[in-house]
């Protein structure tokens, strides 16, 4: 039976990734994978992710991690890499996805979109989100790489603040997003959020859907789509900032 596998942020977790393919007996001539984005950083094999994704044709869009490497890598294949360095001042976990990619893999990453509609099963992949008062095509990239919150003006906000963007989304469209490890699992009327940290040292937690399936509306009977592995180990410590790293 041909599935359809949602992977949330694997951030260099090449391993949990295999682990999370093996428990679904994951069949690539049959199967297909869609992950949320950030397959890169923080965890030990930010190649291995890309390559295994690109050796599964799996789909993805495009995040804030993703990007910031990205960013680099434009600059550098035209002026070289040390005007790249003086543009795009890369910490420590990001020079290393840098040194690791190759050009196939950027351009692999490059070719992500930031919004990925799956009219098959009724729902739209963003990386981090959108501004509630508008459709997910028209949200700013800033917004759909970062987003985490709605602020006391209302507007969308990457900081951690009690009220998730996912809970003023209000639909139509069902949203499947990552990026907000710190919330966990996020199971909301129109938007399920599947970072649980693996880099962490947490899970790494996917949806699985037969083919033509529908995302379910009802939370309980989305919950009981969820497929989950336990990281190996915690790959980095506990981010604490509400900034892009
Ligand atoms: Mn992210």
């Amino acid at each position: 039976m041909r599935r359809t596998l949602l992977v949330g942020d694997v951030h260099g977790c090449a391993r949990e990734l295999d682990d999370l393919l093996d428990l679904v007996r994951f069949d690539p001539s049959l199967d297909r994978l869609v992950l949320v984005g950030d397959l890169v950083a923080r965890g030990p094999d930010s190649r291995g992710v890309v390559e295994r994704v690109m050796e599964l044709r799996g789909e993805f869009v495009r995040g804030n991690h993703d990007e910031k490497v990205l960013h680099w890598w434009r600059i550098a294949r035209k002026r070289g890499p040390s005007k790249a360095d003086a543009m795009v001042p890369l910490s420590e976990r990001h020079r290393a996805v840098v040194e690791a990619l190759s050009d196939a893999h950027f351009e692999r990453l490059a070719a992500a979109p930031l919004v990925l509609p799956m009219p098959e099963h009724a729902l739209t992949v963003v990386h981090a989100g959108v501004d509630p008062r508008c459709a997910p095509e028209e949200s700013p990239e800033d917004i759909l790489l970062t987003v985490r919150s709605i602020d006391d003006g209302g507007e969308p906000t990457r900081k951690l603040l009690p009220s998730p963007w996912a809970k003023a989304w209000r639909g139509p469209t069902q949203l499947v997003f990552g990026h907000d490890a710190r919330r966990n699992l996020q199971l909301e009327a129109f938007a399920t959020g599947l970072d649980t940290g693996c880099c962490y040292g947490r899970q790494l937690t996917a949806l699985l859907l037969d083919a033509g399936e529908a995302l379910p509306i009802d939370v309980e009977a989305r919950r009981a789509k969820l497929v989950q592995v336990q990281a190996r180990q915690a790959w980095c410590p506990t981010g604490t900032g509400d900034g892009p790293e």
